[in-house]
């Protein structure tokens, strides 16, 4: 059994919102939260987020890269709209990072330390940009399951940061791997949006995290 919840958030990038809010009701009774990117908040406007909230808990994967006072308004649209979480990058500073912390000081804000496709490593620099999160403020980070010993450096930079890790499923990365490598939670998409049946697949991953 396992007694820590769900593991597993959803990432939700199915750009038809109809199919969208089916898969989530589906897949919801797994889930630890739903992420939610560009091309699902481009088809469905900000109001998917509310939709949804009342599902699971909604993070807002819109890679906020920007100056603080664009961060911050970013930020006021995004928690104002009832995302529990924000994820920007940490490459622009502390101090944009910092700007989405005050406008929601208690909901949750993830920055990107390095990234999970092909060469995506090739321009993060772990260490630096975990000092950046830490003096950010950030609540979690965002690690590549591809690179399970990216997320082993990451959790030595990081101390107690939740560490969400996407690339599970159809990027290749191994879910358990990425647990055992620090890990706090497994990000899944395709492998969960595309399936035939989206709740059972949920369910699997679900199962598979489980302690
Ligand atoms: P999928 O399981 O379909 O590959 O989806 C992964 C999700 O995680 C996508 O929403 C993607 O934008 C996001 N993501 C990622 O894949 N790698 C990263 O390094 C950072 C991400 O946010």
């Amino acid at each position: 059994g396992n007694l820590m919840g769900s593991r597993l958030l959803l990432a939700l990038d199915e750009t038809d919102p109809q199919r969208a809010f089916f898969v989530a009701e589906a897949a919801a009774p797994h889930l630890a939260g739903i992420k939610i990117n560009w091309p699902l908040l481009m088809q469905g406007g900000l109001e998917t987020v509310a939709k949804l909230a009342k599902l699971a808990p909604v993070i807002c994967d819109l890679k906020v890269a920007d100056i603080p006072n664009t961060a911050r308004l970013i930020a006021e649209a995004a928690y104002g709209a009832g995302a529990a979480g924000i994820i920007a990058h940490a490459f622009p500073g502390a101090g944009p990072l910092r700007a989405i912390r005050d406008v929601a000081p208690d909901r949750d804000l993830y920055a990107v330390i390095t990234m999970s496709h092909p060469g995506g490593g090739e321009f993060f620099d772990i260490a630096a940009l975990a000092a950046v999160a830490r003096d950010g403020g950030a609540t979690g980070v965002v690690a590549p399951a591809t690179r399970p010993k990216d997320i082993t450096a990451v959790r030595e930079a990081v101390g107690d940061l939740k560490i969400i890790a996407p690339g599970v499923g159809a990027q290749g990365g191994d879910p358990r791997a990425a647990i055992t490598a620090g890990a706090d939670l497994i990000i899944v998409g395709r492998a969960i949006y595309q399936a035939d049946d989206p709740g059972a697949a949920a369910r699997e991953f679900a199962a598979a995290l489980g302690d």
